[in-house]
């Protein structure tokens, strides 16, 4: 086998064989594998992504799994980067403090807690610790005096971490149960971390959002389960945990958060929910087949209006290098021919290229210093605060392209 990839040939819920084949985005390098300038000539790793569905569990899902260590041992997405998201986490730990945390002794913990925008919010309240795999990334972490482990969560560490620290009150995962293809083995560790009334948290995006106003560009290595309620309920349900809560919170388009615990009252919310989703046929086949046709349109609406803009001779550049811009930027085409730059404000990007595309990243200044016409808005699930934020390109006629689910110019 080779150890940077592997084909997987069952649901990693159910186990189920015999799945649907939804979508192919072709072959990409992994999104957030950003090259140096010393890396151009080299040639890429790529691999395949393509989306499939399982009948028996709901689970939209990739099969092509790209080793954890080569998505997640060095990693330059930093949290503390986008401010509206840093802003959404420190009141996230907010509310958990208020509604489960009794005692400064009483220990919350975060799986893939990043540079630790949301445990520094609350480390003088409560013990906090983060498990954070990415060797670039655990020392910042560190540095801002929160506890830290530089590994990967699995039932081995939490059974560690029980015997070191006890058990916690709160754990919370924002942004990495997706990311994991040994989900189950992460749930046995829950399950021995928590109490009875300890709780675990966690964020993930919502497949409903994907295929509706969101966009196919959340689909990369990195995501490799597409998450309904109704696919989480065939999870949850095989470990003696309980879903008792659910909202949509308006994260990255709109993601689920979803409260587990063992001996907590289900509220209306679960069962609402799961109508909810009923409604949009999120348990059908046929719903993410007409989604993987809206896909194709959306590549040749953008890609045919930006050629068009190019023929006009109209300059365009790139706002925000998230991870999903890749998938958007290598799926449709879109390269160095078409975008002149990208600006990011995370310092680890900037002075880098993206992935397959090959775009150079430049600091946000750039923009202001350059004669620009379009900005093609690959962050746009902060669209709202960046246009506030950029009024004044705005008002000197500069147009913004949001890119999904179908090209507005705005
Ligand atoms: P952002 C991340 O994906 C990473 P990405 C991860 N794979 C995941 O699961 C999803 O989130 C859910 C920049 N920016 O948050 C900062 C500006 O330049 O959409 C970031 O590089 N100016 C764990 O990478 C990028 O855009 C701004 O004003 O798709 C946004 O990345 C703002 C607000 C952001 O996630
Ligand atoms: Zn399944």
């Amino acid at each position: 086998m080779n150890k940077n990839f592997y084909k997987r040939t069952n649901c990693r819920i159910c186990g189920q064989s015999d799945l649907i084949k939804i979508l192919d985005l072709g072959e990409m390098p992994s999104a957030n594998s950003f090259l140096r300038e010393d890396e151009l000539l080299l040639e890429e790793q790529k691999f395949s992504l393509r989306v499939y569905f399982c009948e028996t569990c709901k689970l939209l899902k990739l099969l092509d799994v790209v080793s954890p260590e080569i998505l997640f041992g060095n990693y330059d997405y930093l949290t503390s980067a986008s401010k509206p998201l840093a802003e959404h986490f420190v009141r996230m730990a907010n509310e958990l403090v208020e509604k489960f945390i009794k005692s400064n002794d009483d220990l919350m913990i975060e799986i893939g807690g990043n540079d630790a925008v949301l445990l520094e919010s609350i480390k003088d309240v409560c013990r906090v610790l983060n498990i954070e795999p990415a060797k670039n990334i655990f020392e910042i972490s560190r540095q801002k005096k929160v506890e830290t482990i530089n590994e990967f969560f699995s039932k081995k560490l939490a059974e560690k971490i029980l015997e070191e620290y006890g058990s916690a009150k709160v754990i919370i995962a924002n942004n990495v149960m997706a990311h994991i293809d040994d989900i189950k083995d992460v749930f046995e560790g829950i399950k021995i971390l928590i109490n009875d009334d300890g709780v675990f948290v966690f964020e993930v995006h919502w497949v409903g959002n994907l295929i509706g106003e969101g966009g196919f560009d959340q689909i990369y290595h990195e995501h490799l389960s597409y998450y309904s309620l109704h696919s989480l309920l065939n999870l949850v349900e095989q470990f003696d945990l309980k879903i008792f809560d659910i909202e949509l919170v308006p994260i990255h388009g709109e993601s689920l958060r979803v409260f587990v615990g063992k001996n907590f009252n289900v509220s209306d919310s679960v069962e609402n929910f799961l109508n909810t989703e009923k409604e949009l046929e999120l348990n059908n086949s046929k719903t993410f087949i007409q989604f993987s046709k809206k896909v194709e349109k959306n590549k040749k609406d953008l890609k045919d209006l930006l050629v068009s803009l190019k023929k006009q001779g109209k300059k365009i550049v790139g706002y925000g290098a998230p991870a999903k811009g890749n998938t958007l930027l290598n799926y449709c085409g879109i390269d160095n021919t078409i975008l002149d730059f990208i600006t990011d404000t995370t310092s680890l990007k900037q002075g880098l290229y993206t992935p397959g595309t090959r775009i150079p990243i430049e600091h946000p200044d750039k923009i202001k210093e350059s004669e620009i016409d379009y900005i093609l808005l690959l962050a746009w699930n902060y669209a709202d605060a960046i246009l506030e934020k950029e009024k004044e390109l705005r008002e000197k006629g500069i147009k913004f392209i949001i890119p999904v689910p179908e090209p507005r110019v705005v």
